[in-house]
């Protein structure tokens, strides 16, 4: 694969085996010709935002990989590997098995419902921005330093994890 685009990931789980989830999603996501794994961030532990109040927490992440599949191939790939672990869609923001969500596709940007690129949410999300910012410092987001925005939102919900996925990054 001559990959073309650098996409960042973020994944996030607050039910069953959620480590063990996690894990397993990467492997899936870059165990393809197309896709290579990157940039792997540390696991946090963070408080559900939205949602239904009495939701476990979740264990979250984010991930760089390089590919040469188009936007909505992409996403599709996403999707499977999400529906691999059981992923339903019943609740919004309600608790998952998995959620892997595209928050930038290289410069690529995109208004559709089905695939809104940056993330519209990323910019406020904790949970995204502080893996994001520790896997890689001098991210950008909407032309903005992710290290910068993490200062700015409320870390207050997020905590360390006490297993890292570093120790199997290839
Ligand atoms: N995902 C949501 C809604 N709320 N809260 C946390 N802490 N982590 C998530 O991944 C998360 C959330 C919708 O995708
Ligand atoms: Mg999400
Ligand atoms: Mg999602």
């Amino acid at each position: 694969m001559t990959g073309r685009v650098r996409a960042v990931l973020a994944l996030g789980s607050n039910l069953g085996d959620s480590h063990g989830t996690l894990s397993l999603a990467v492997a899936d996501l870059v165990d393809s010709s197309r896709v290579r794994l990157r940039e792997v961030s540390p696991v946090v532990r963070s408080s559900p935002v939205g949602g239904p109040a009495d939701q476990p927490e979740y264990l979250n992440m984010v991930i760089e990989v390089e590919t040469d599949l188009e936007p909505y191939e992409f996403l599709a790939h996403c999707q499977a590997v999400e529906n691999e672990h059981h992923r339903t869609r019943d609740v919004r923001w309600g608790p998952r098995t998995i959620d892997i969500d595209i928050i930038t596709f290289g410069d690529y940007t995109s208004d559709d419902e089905r695939l809104t690129i940056p993330h519209p949410r990323a910019a406020e999300r904790a949970f995204v921005l502080q893996p994001w910012a520790w896997m890689d410092s001098t991210a950008r987001l909407d032309g903005r330093l992710v290290t910068e925005l993490v200062g700015e939102t409320d870390l207050a919900g997020i905590r360390p994890y006490e297993g890292s996925y570093t120790q199997w990054v290839p």
